[in-house]
């Protein structure tokens, strides 16, 4: 990948962006990461960005955000680490897609900036902020592409920017940032604004973890509150039926990506899938992870019941998930063998 061509490939389409573009970014670390970069390098660029966070059971390319953007109507977009789905997301708008996850459409028509497909995949906010650097210079945004990465992909992820971000800022401050950027999102609220909130603020990852600014210390109840519902998921003993090992959560965080994770190396054999029943009412959110090295994206276009939508199997190949109505997720366990404990309870409300 030229990161010079991509810099000047953004740097194109914000040309054509009126003051006041929209930044629409994911709620995890790499997306919060990436538009606070984003809106960094822009607003240096003179301009004066609004940053609107995705969050839990929305999604960027859906008929519900289609409507928010052409009320909003702004007058440019930078759409990051939200997926690349069918579009346009806003017609007639100046877009930038940024993103790593497979893609699902093409933007119709929008400027597209994606890691899929080079070896190793960037994260978002690297992308970002090689786009930045079209803008001008942005040695200083550093430190969010490496927070990106770390969330992302860990802290030995193979890229020379991590390398020298680790170096420049320190392991250990950054590796706790993303841990405490990731709480609030996770926890029983889903609000990541405390997290945006502090990342626009800070100059580094020191600043984040410091306790200088307020929201730190809500971001460190969020992980608290986290953890509580952790330890009493890892009680709970996976239900196998090859090649799936299913593991039932109910709980209001969102604990299930963490859970299928810590579960994937010790089921080797195994797709291991963490289903969440508790986080969010009518539907079933859930993780899938595997070490068996299978496309688990192929895996659920494979077994997708009747009723998925563009909520189910998203993501990456070796990471995926998704949610599904109630209904609908009966059908898909019982697609893949399970019984009826696995199932949940529909009311008329759910459909
Ligand atoms: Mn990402």
């Amino acid at each position: 990948m030229d990161i010079a061509s991509i810099g000047q490939t953004f740097s194109r389409t914000v040309a054509g962006f009126g003051r006041n573009p929209l930044v629409l970014t994911h709620n995890d670390a790499d997306g919060l990461s990436s538009g606070v970069l984003l809106a960094r390098a822009l607003a240096r660029s003179g301009r004066e960005p609004e940053i609107r966070v995705v969050g839990r059971g929305e999604s960027a390319w859906s008929e519900a955000m289609g409507a928010e953007l052409r009320e909003r109507r702004p007058p440019g977009l930078v759409v990051a680490d939200l997926g690349l789905g069918p579009g346009p997301l806003l017609d007639g708008t100046p877009t930038v897609v940024i993103d790593h996850h497979v893609p699902t459409g093409d933007a119709g028509g929008a400027t597209i900036v994606t890691g899929f497909g080079t070896e190793p995949v960037p994260t978002t906010s690297l992308l970002s902020w090689w786009c930045a650097q079209g803008l001008g210079p942005a040695d200083d945004l550093l430190w969010l592409a490496a927070i990106g990465l770390i969330g992302d992909l860990g802290d030995k992820a193979p890229f020379a920017e991590l390398a020298d971000a680790r170096k420049r800022y320190g392991a250990t401050a950054l590796r706790e940032a993303v841990s405490l950027l990731n709480a609030p999102r996770r926890a029983g609220l889903g609000d990541a604004s405390p997290s945006l909130k502090l990342l626009m603020k800070a100059d580094g990852p020191r600043a984040v973890i410091s306790g200088e600014h307020p929201e730190t210390a809500s971001l460190q109840a969020a992980r608290e509150e986290v953890k509580r519902a952790l330890d009493a998921a890892r009680r709970i003993a996976p239900r196998v039926k090859p090649p799936v090992a299913l593991i039932r959560l109910d709980s209001p965080c969102q604990i299930h990506p963490l859970v299928a994770q810590s579960w994937r190396s010790r089921l080797k054999g195994n797709i291991v899938m963490a289903a969440n029943t508790g986080y969010r009412p009518g539907w079933v959110h859930f993780a899938v992870r595997s070490a068996t090295g299978q496309d688990l994206v192929a895996f659920l276009r494979a077994h997708a019941p009747e009723g998925a939508d563009g909520h189910y199997g998203n993501g990456h190949a070796e990471a995926t998930g998704g949610a599904l109505r109630d209904p609908v997720w009966n059908r898909f366990v019982t697609g893949l063998g399970f019984g009826p404990d696995m199932q949940v309870p529909v009311t008329d409300a759910a459909g």
